[in-house]
C-alpha cells in the first residue's frame, strides 16, 4: 500500500476496515482502485485458493449525507436484479453480474471506524476490467448494452422505492443557482479560460431546463437510475470483450433514464476522456454514439416510450454542460467536491467537458438522425 490511503488513515487502518468485510482468509494487498473522483476505493486480496478480491471503499460523508440509505439503496437494487436474472426473460445466454454488498462480520451492510468513517465492501468482478475511454465501436455497443441491461433489469422496481440520497443531482438548473452563489462569493474571470467558462454558461443556461420542464409536464418520468454509468464504470470480460457488471452503485436512487443517458454518450463518446490536458481537441464522436445508442436499445427498447426518444438529444448535450457546470463551481469555489490531483484541474476538467458540448451542438443534426435511424 503505497499511495492514496485517506488523509490521516494508515495501512493498519485500511486493513482494520479490511478485515470487518471478509468471511475467510487473510489479507495480502491492498492498492489503491480505480479513479473516483469523490469517494476512496481500494482492491483487496486475500489468501484464498484462488486469491479472491474485493473492493473497499470509504464513502465521502461530505458528499452523501446519509450513506446508511445508500447502503439501502444498494441492496434494493441488487437485490431486485439478482431476483430478475433467475427470471427466463433475462436469460440472455450471455453473462451478467452484479455486484454483492458484503456484509460485516456482525451482518451489517457498513462499518464505522473510531473516528466515524464509514466503509463499505462490494464483491470484485472476476476476469473483468473497465477502461477510461472506448477503444471502438465494439466497445461502444457493449458500454451502451450494459447501461440498457442495468435500466431494463431496474424498469419494474417502482422509482419510489429508493432514497434520493443525493437532492438535486443531475437537476441542472439547481447547479446553476449553486454557480451563481459561488461566482457571488468568490468571483471569476481572473484568467482567459475562466473568461471562456464563465460566459459559456450564461449562453447555455437558457437551455437548461428542458428536462426538469419535461417532468414537471408529466411527459417524462423517474424511474430508477444508475447515477454514473461512464465508461470506466462498465466492466468488460477479458476473454470474451462483452460488457458483464456495471459498477459503482452509490448513485443509484430515482431520476430521469435520460440523466444516464446523456452521462453514458457525454463519457463514451469522447475519445481523449474526461481527464484530457488537450481539452482543445476534444470532440464528440457520432461514430462510437451510434454504437453505444444499438448496444442501449438492444436491451432498453423495451420500456422506452416515444417522449423518452423526443429529449435523448437533449439529455446528451445537457448533461456534458452540466459535468462541465459542475467541475467549474468547483473550481470557483476552492475544490471541495471533486478530488483533485493538480492546481487548476477542476478548470481543466470544465473546459473539456465545455468543448465536448460545443462539439455536441455543432453536430445536433447529425446526432438527431442517428437517434432517428436506431429507433
Ligand atoms: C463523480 O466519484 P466518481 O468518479 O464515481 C461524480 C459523477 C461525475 C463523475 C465524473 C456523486 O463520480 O457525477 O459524473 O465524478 N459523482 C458524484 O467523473 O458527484
Ligand atoms: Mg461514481
Amino acid at each position: 500500500m503505497q499511495r492514496g490511503s485517506p488523509k490521516g488513515k494508515t495501512l493498519a487502518d485500511l486493513l482494520g476496515a479490511a478485515e470487518q468485510f471478509k468471511p475467510r482468509g487473510k489479507v495480502t494487498d491492498i492498492r489503491e482502485f480505480g479513479n473516483g473522483n469523490i469517494n476512496n476505493t481500494f482492491l483487496v486480496t486475500l489468501n484464498t485458493e484462488g486469491e479472491e478480491r474485493f473492493v473497499l471503499q470509504r464513502v465521502n460523508t461530505q458528499v452523501f449525507h446519509k450513506p446508511e440509505l445508500v447502503m439501502l439503496n444498494m441492496r434494493t437494487s441488487t437485490e431486485h436484479i439478482r431476483r430478475r436474472l433467475g427470471h427466463a426473460r433475462h436469460a440472455t445466454g450471455r453473462r451478467w453480474e452484479v455486484p454483492r454488498v458484503l456484509l460485516t462480520q456482525q451482518g451489517l451492510d457498513h462499518w464505522c471506524d473510531s473516528d466515524g468513517s464509514f466503509w463499505r465492501a462490494l464483491s470484485f468482478i472476476d476476469g473483468s476490467r473497465s477502461f477510461d475511454a472506448i477503444k471502438n465501436s465494439a466497445h461502444a455497443r457493449e458500454v451502451g448494452y450494459a447501461l440498457g441491461m442495468f435500466h431494463a433489469l431496474l424498469s419494474d422496481l417502482p422509482a419510489d422505492s429508493l432514497a434520493d440520497t443525493l437532492e438535486g443531482f443531475h437537476v441542472t438548473p439547481r447547479y446553476l443557482l449553486y454557480y451563481d452563489k459561488v461566482l457571488k462569493k468568490h468571483g471569476a474571470g481572473r484568467s482567459q479560460e475562466e473568461n471562456y467558462c464563465m460566459q459559456f454558461v450564461s449562453e447555455q443556461s437558457a437551455r437548461a431546463h428542458v428536462l426538469e420542464n419535461a417532468i414537471a409536464r408529466g411527459i417524462l418520468r423517474l424511474r430508477p437510475i444508475h447515477g454514473d454509468p461512464k465508461v470506466s464504470n462498465i466492466m468488460i470480460d477479458n476473454a470474451t470483450g462483452q460488457a458483464v457488471s456495471i459498477v459503482d452503485l452509490g448513485t443509484v436512487k430515482p431520476g430521469l433514464v435520460h440523466y444516464d443517458i446523456g452521462d453514458c454518450l457525454r463519457s463514451g463518446c469522447n475519445p481523449l476522456g474526461e481527464e484530457t490536458e488537450q481539452w482543445e481537441d476534444v470532440r464528440f464522436d457520432p461514430d462510437l454514439c451510434r454504437p453505444i445508442l444499438q448496444g442501449y436499445l438492444s436491451t432498453a427498447g423495451e420500456f422506452l416510450t416515444a417522449n423518452d426518444f423526443e429529449y435523448i438529444y437533449d439529455s446528451i448535450r445537457l448533461i456534458a454542460f452540466e459535468l462541465g457546470l459542475r467541475f467549474f463551481t468547483d473550481h470557483l469555489e476552492g475544490n471541495v467536491y471533486f478530488k483533485v490531483g493538480r492546481p487548476g484541474h477542476n478548470l481543466a476538467r470544465a473546459l473539456v467537458q465545455f468543448r465536448l458540448t460545443e462539439s455536441i451542438e455543432s453536430q445536433a443534426a447529425a446526432i438527431r438522425a442517428i437517434i432517428r435511424e436506431i429507433r
